[in-house]
């Protein structure tokens, strides 16, 4: 039996190791690139190498998307059927900060790994998947976003990112490639890096439980997003692929929740109860009723919850929810993990992780 074979860059980030797990289920071989980094950068992914069951299933290679020879070299020798190209530099945050990074690894970096295929002669047989993103909608021009919805990007990430959009779409119509675009809203997970807001809160709640922190600190809790499970987008950047032509998708669960909310619904989560006073950056949360015996570090009024300017954006999204209809009638899709679900899971791996911090 012949097995399909991808390679999956950014496999060492949150969706890369989820579409890992999920593809080689799929009985697929799965190739992964890997930076090279002067501190290990494969946590998300150790377990999958350490699995017996994936022995000569699971390969990594180092390559960068900036470093276009190791782009057509990997890409010649695994002759791969999928490519999914899920690496970049995917903080809206850092990316003032790093506009010009930013943009060289999203955008020319995806044009790097196009152009690697189609070097390749790989065009016509090759399917491409790139990871887009509801930051292009930005500054919203409809309620619902859809693939129809007109873009307008905020910040250089987004902007990087319409780059890597439109790129994928122009090689699909110039040299006929399987160029699809999935449009994904955000997506979190207990693998989520720690300085996106859902696993800074669920993270930093249980540091305050065990101890370990005595305040979070965040920016704009006013901000409203569409938050999924990335275990369940991943099965849908697979399925883009597997549609009977390229496209464009949005994912979304089409429910939308203010910052604000994921925060107090982490605490009610654990049997806490806190209140909120004052407005703008003098705005804070505080812990009003819990078990005390249990949480022993916790205090009746104790300030649980600041804002920092630090936070805040030059140029904020304040509002994204998306419209996935197309996706769930054509792919087949519905979302399988609401909010609460997401927040369970967070939450108790987050304490877990803190516990165990806590010991050393
Ligand atoms: P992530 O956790 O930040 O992972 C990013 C990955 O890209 C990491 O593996 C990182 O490697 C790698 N990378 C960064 N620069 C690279 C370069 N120059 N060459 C090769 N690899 C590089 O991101 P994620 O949340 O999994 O998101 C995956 C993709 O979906 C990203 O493209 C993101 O922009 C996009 N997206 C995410 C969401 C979301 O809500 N999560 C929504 C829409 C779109 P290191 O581990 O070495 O840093
Ligand atoms: O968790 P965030 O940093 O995610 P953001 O900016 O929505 O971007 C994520 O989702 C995109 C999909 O729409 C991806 F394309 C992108 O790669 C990334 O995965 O921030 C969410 C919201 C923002 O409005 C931010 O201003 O939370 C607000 N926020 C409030 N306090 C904070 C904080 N964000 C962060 N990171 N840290 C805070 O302390």
């Amino acid at each position: 039996m012949k097995f399909k074979k991808a390679l999956i860059t950014g496999i060492t980030g949150q969706d890369g190791s989820y579409l890992a797990e999920f593809l080689l289920k799929k009985k697929y071989i799965v190739h992964g690139i890997k930076r090279k980094s002067s501190s290990f950068n494969t946590s998300r992914i150790d377990h999958i190498y350490a699995n017996k069951s994936f022995k000569n299933k699971f390969f990594l290679h180092y390559g960068d998307l900036l470093d276009p020879n190791s782009l057509t070299d990997l890409i010649s020798k695994i002759k791969p059927d999928e490519v999914y190209n899920l690496a970049a530099q995917s903080h809206v945050g850092v990316s003032f900060q790093l506009p010009n990074y930013t943009s060289q690894v999203n955008s020319i970096g995806t044009l790097n790994l196009l152009h690697a295929i189609y070097d390749c002669r790989l065009a016509s047989k090759t399917k491409f998947y790139q990871a887009s993103t509801s930051e292009l909608y930005g500054e919203i021009q409809e309620s619902r976003q859809s693939e129809k919805t007109s873009f307008y990007p905020k910040s250089p990430y987004a902007t990087s990112k319409l780059f890597a959009y439109w790129i994928t779409k122009n090689y699909r119509e110039s040299y006929k490639m399987f160029a699809s675009n999935g449009i994904l809203f955000n997506h979190e997970s207990p693998r989520r890096g720690e300085t996106f807001v859902t696993r800074k809160i669920t993270m930093g709640i249980s540091k305050i439980i065990h101890g370990l922190e005595k305040c979070l600190y965040l920016g704009n809790i006013y901000s409203l997003r569409d938050w999924g499970h990335a275990r369940d987008y991943v099965e849908m950047c697979w399925k883009v692929l597997q549609y009977n032509k390229p496209d464009d998708f949005v994912i979304a669960t089409e429910k939308q929740y203010s910052v604000k909310f994921f925060v107090e619904q982490c605490f009610k989560y654990l049997g806490i109860k806190i209140k909120w006073s004052g407005t703008g950056l003098k705005e804070y949360g505080k812990i009003i009723n819990c078990n005390f015996e249990k949480y022993s570090s916790l205090k009746k009024n104790m300030v649980v919850i600041k804002i920092s300017n630090k936070y805040f954006r030059p140029n904020e999204v304040n509002n994204l929810i998306g419209n996935a209809s197309k996706a769930k009638k054509l792919l087949k899709w519905k979302p399988k993990t609401n909010i609460h679900q997401l927040i369970k899971e967070m939450m108790d791996t987050d304490l877990e992780y803190t516990r165990k911090l806590k010991l050393k």
